[in-house]
């Protein structure tokens, strides 16, 4: 039973249960499967749930159903069945489990070797914190630094990541989490929202979420060397707060409200207790949720016609560039190691989208098994997005043009101190971009005062002694497509200068494009000397205009692939950051581009190795475009990082109406001129 509450009408409602294969898991079935899994072992034994994911039943039995109830009939339900990752609580023992909630069966259970390991939990994370600062080997080094008595110690837990040293205590075969400490402003100890990443401390205690115990504490290196210096007398430095009480706030940004007088144009219907279809300008596609991925959309059609099965965001990857002991660790796996339905925001009304939204509530499960609501965890809206197309007959004058109108779903994840703003959009002409964000406070190091002028070989000086590590972002969109049905192709088209000829090319002028296809599974790249695209095609169907097989073209920005070398952790692991896009045959169980289990992964388990099986793609292609940036801090990305975007567009080869001030309602704006009566200061 799904509990919907929408802060848009401020209503909740208990829903009936209403069955679907891709409906997201209701609070009732994480409890039952729980109580199935549990039921396997004796009583006495307690079993912590990591992740609970909806189990989608195999595609071809899915496609198959969509399509029956797309024709309006009633297909056969299919069984639901929930993917777990389990402990036996307070020990290292990780279990996975597929449990069939159908027949209450569970045809799998068994036992992960030892270096395996599930991602951390946020009640884990929160006991951390507060226990790492209880330590008395911690309490005596902090006491080393001087701090002002009244100093509060903030603690950001992080993933210990891999680097294969299994010697004495330092081990990364264990699952542990490497504490990273802050201060919060001494002169402001009770601000809960103080910017602790102002006061970085150098004190990294590694503790066990197994059994929360100390295993050693590291001294950061703060130079300019490897080298950590004696715990001594520590001077912090200003403070630096984002929230607004502490700034100095303009005063002249007038209200700009957005309106929508006869409602959204989009209508939504439940297809189960949580899932949603969006019904929104000849687009109609599902929307789901889980712990690990967030948002998925499913099954997506523009005006009746399909195409994408389900597309996803499948991972992460932020690693680090400071080479020193414990920063040659850091890179973090955000889907993989924490979950982007975890720490996905409770979305605000008038704060996070304006104007007319819509949002839905989403239930994940916590570590006993029962559910627990995640509130407005996607937000669905329509925006302006300035001119789609104009063209004005400059013989009469007559200029026609179109607004774009996009349907904005989103939403927003913590992870710690970052924070990436992740939205599918959809327009009027067919495009699907997708949109990350990256906002958020960086990740900050404590750098000797005296350095703040320095040129630093590893960041950039944000703030007196902080210095923000520079670090890529890397993005895995996992694309299952069904462009005008099945059999799709990837293909990509280049285009190559023709040789001078005395007949055919005589001014050497003139070039041309060939299409290749991709043949078998693989990583392959972008090539701007030759403008390579890739697209998905139908070979099968054919345009009627000029009888090119249909299909979707892939916008994908460029990216500086992964800098760890070839031998190093971070390529191992980080499967997808070597290609602009990977192209596998589809599996079942391939979803995650670095594979099921990243926390201190040693790869070998990520969309490299199933594109090296080198297979041939027998029209059932899935596409991993990988994207994103090389983040060299700014100053002015501190105290918080102003966004910086990145889109990845999908799009077709129009019926929209004019753009007409009836309906706009514009406004001319008068008497804004400056003195001089130059130019539109708008006071
Ligand atoms: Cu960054």
């Amino acid at each position: 039973m799904g509990s919907i509450q929408n802060e848009a009408d401020g209503r909740q409602a208990k829903t009936a249960s209403i069955y679907h294969p891709l409906g997201p898991l209701t609070g009732d079935e994480f409890t039952k499967c729980a109580a199935i899994l549990q039921a396997l072992w004796p009583e006495e034994t307690t079993l912590r749930f990591k992740s609970m994911l909806l189990l989608e039943p195999p595609k071809k039995d899915l496609i198959s159903y969509l399509d029956a109830e797309r024709s309006g009939q009633t297909p056969a339900p299919l069984d639901r069945a929930v993917y777990v990752a389990y402990y036996i609580q307070s020990t290292a023992k990780l279990h996975e489990a597929d449990v069939n909630l159908t027949d209450d069966t569970v045809p799998r259970n068994v036992r992960l070797g030892d270096g395996v390991h599930a991602p951390n939990d946020p009640e884990e994370v929160f006991a951390i914190e507060k226990l790492v600062l209880q330590n008395p080997e911690v309490q005596k080094a902090l006491a080393k630094l001087e701090l002002p008595k009244q100093t509060q110690i903030v603690c950001d837990p992080w993933i210990y990541g891999s680097d294969g040293v299994n010697d004495g205590d330092l081990r990364d075969d264990i699952r542990l989490l490497q504490c990273y400490l802050y201060a919060r402003d001494p002169n402001n100890p009770e601000e809960a929202d103080g910017c602790h990443y102002a006061f970085p401390l150098p004190i990294p205690p590694v503790m066990s979420p197994v059994d929360f115990s100390l295993l050693r504490i590291d001294i950061l290196p703060t130079g300019l060397d490897h080298t950590p210096k004696p715990l001594q007398s520590l001077k912090l430095g200003p403070p630096n707060e984002y929230i607004p009480e502490a700034q100095n706030l303009r005063t002249d940004l007038k209200p700009l409200q957005v309106v929508q007088p006869e409602g959204a144009s989009f209508k939504v219907k439940k297809f189960s207790d949580l899932g949603r279809t969006i019904l929104w300008q000849k687009w109609d596609f599902k929307i789901g949720f889980n712990a690990r991925e967030g948002m998925v959309i499913y099954d997506v059609h523009y005006d009746d016609k399909s195409l994408f099965h389900r597309l996803s965001l499948s991972d992460m990857a932020i690693p680090y560039a400071d080479p020193r002991a414990p920063y040659h660790r850091k890179a973090a796996f955000d889907l993989g190691d924490v979950g982007a339905g975890i720490v996905a925001n409770d979305l605000k009304l008038g704060c996070d989208c304006l104007g007319s939204i819509y949002y839905m509530s989403e239930l994940l499960n916590d570590t006993k098994g029962n559910p627990r609501e995640v509130p407005n965890a996607i937000c669905i809206h329509e925006v302006d997005d300035g001119i789609l197309w104009k063209h004005t007959n400059y013989r009469t004058k007559r200029g026609v043009l179109v607004r774009n109108r996009e349907l904005v779903v989103q939403t927003i994840l913590t992870v710690a101190n970052y924070e990436y703003v992740l939205a599918w959009i959809f327009n009027l002409s067919g495009d699907i971009t997708y949109e990350v964000r990256c906002t958020g406070i960086l990740s900050t190091q404590p750098l000797d005062p005296e350095l703040t002028h320095e040129e630093h070989p590893y960041g950039v000086v944000v703030h007196p002694g902080v210095l923000a590590a520079y670090h890529q972002h890397f993005f895995s969109l996992r694309i299952d497509p069904r462009v005008a049905g099945n059999g799709n192709e990837v293909v990509y088209d280049e285009a190559y200068a023709l040789p001078r000829d005395k007949i055919a090319n005589p001014n050497g002028t003139g070039y041309t494009v060939k299409r290749s296809q991709v043949p078998k599974s693989g990583g392959y790249d972008l090539d701007e000397t030759k403008n390579r695209v890739y697209k998905i095609t139908n070979p099968n169907i054919r345009n009627a205009v000029n009888n090119y097989p249909v299909g979707y073209k892939l916008h994908i920005p460029p990216m500086q692939f992964l800098l760890a070398d070839q031998d190093s952790f971070h390529r191992k692991r980080a499967e997808f950051t070597d290609h602009n896009l990977y192209v596998t045959r589809y599996r079942e169980d391939e979803l995650f581009a670095v594979g099921t289990f990243t926390n201190q992964s040693r790869g070998g388990t990520g969309v490299r190795s199933w594109a090296d099986r080198n297979e041939e793609l027998e029209g059932d292609p899935v596409v991993w475009v990988n994207f994103g940036i090389n983040h060299f801090p700014r100053v002015e990305d501190f105290p918080v990082m102003p966004m910086e975007r990145i889109t990845v567009v999908l799009r077709p080869a129009i019926d929209v109406p004019q753009s007409e001030q009836g309906v706009n309602k514009s406004v001319l704006l008068k008497d804004v001129e400056d003195e001089e009566g130059c130019c539109l200061a708008v006071r």
